[in-house]
């Protein structure tokens, strides 16, 4: 396996208006800067192209917000999106028909929470921070995870739209058992913010794989997997084909590696290499990843061709399309 010399990244889209893809040179890419100038304002990134997500943590961040309220704004919004097959409403159910969503959340003091295969909750990010600063745990669990949402107010909510409902029935008329996870289309929530005072806040929200057996969990729950922040170094957050990301532990191993002095487009890069290395270039499953350092640089790296992910920063909120990893 080679591994890449050079990684671009390309500008697809602006909040203020569609632009025509830029391919920007290593020394317009600010994760290959040597010298870098801390970032005048906050900064909030996220997986995909989820412009409003990412405008709503902006704006909080603009308005003084703390990191990690910010991003769980972001996640909010696709929470709230039933178009999105891959987060809470409308979210893809498992291979027999119900919708169960796994998020986490990590804050700047490193305390962080999660929640697990949670049924009839929307908000589900909001979910595990209640988990972390209310209850002396870290991850609660299905029906526990849903019984503490509803004491604390929480709505009950049927996460099956009639939409998804239907596709599912679709796929039982197969019942292939191959988890579905759609290169170029495939949409869980990460997000990733740097506030006002410098500091880096997280969360990741999914419904995870569509037709998932019944109780499989993915990384996005896990800390140090699906999400993971050093506050004194950066924070990096995954999508993908989750198995992949929890065996490699990809986002602690980037912020790791960011440790030791690599730009987070390095350490991003060294994540996937390590699942690509394992796994030979004909992969047909997808895993990116993106983070942010304490610097204010972004990097991303994904296996395959299709994945975009949000910036903003000084009042613009860019969406970059991200070189593919493997050749193919
Ligand atoms: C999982 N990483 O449960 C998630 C799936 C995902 O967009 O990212 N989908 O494995």
């Amino acid at each position: 396996m080679k591994r890449r010399s050079f990684i671009g990244k390309t500008l697809v889209g602006s909040v203020a208006a569609l632009v025509t893809p830029k391919v920007l040179s290593a020394n317009e890419n600010r994760s290959f800067s040597k010298i870098h100038t801390p970032p005048k304002g906050p900064i909030s990134i996220c997986t995909w192209n989820f412009t409003t997500a990412n405008a709503a943590a902006a704006k909080a961040l603009e308005s003084g917000t703390d990191a990690l309220t910010a991003a769980i704004k972001a996640a909010e919004v696709e929470e709230l999106n039933a178009q999105n097959t891959t987060v809470g409403l409308g979210g893809a159910p498992d291979r027999e028909g119900t919708v169960t969503l796994d998020a986490s959340v990590m804050d700047h003091t490193g305390n962080c929470g999660s929640v697990v295969a949670v049924e009839n909750i929307v908000h589900v990010a909001a979910l595990a921070r209640d988990v972390m600063e209310k209850t002396p745990h870290v991850m609660l669990a299905g029906k526990g995870a849903e019984a503490y949402a509803k004491s604390l107010g929480y709505k009950h909510t049927d996460l099956l739209t009639a939409e998804s409902k239907k596709e599912w029935e679709e796929w039982t008329k197969e019942s292939q058992y191959k988890p579905i996870i759609n290169i170029e289309n495939h949409d869980t929530i990460g997000t990733l913010c740097l506030d006002k005072n410098g500091n880096i806040g997280g969360a990741c929200s999914t419904s995870g794989l569509s037709y998932k057996m019944k109780g499989r969990v993915g990384d996005s729950p896990i800390i140090g997997s699906g999400l993971f922040i050093d506050n004194t170094i950066g924070g990096a957050v995954a999508t993908g084909m989750g198995e992949e990301v929890v065996k490699t532990v990809g986002s602690f191993l980037i912020v790791e590696l960011m440790r030791q002095g690599h730009s987070p487009q390095e350490a991003c890069d060294e994540a996937i290499h390590r699942i690509v290395e394992k796994q030979g270039d004909t992969i047909d499953f997808q895993v990116a990843y993106i983070a942010l350092d304490k610097q204010g640089r972004v990097g991303s790296s994904c296996i395959h061709k299709g994945f975009t992910y949000m910036h903003y920063e000084n009042g613009e909120n860019q969406n970059f399309e991200v070189k593919k990893y493997l050749h193919s």
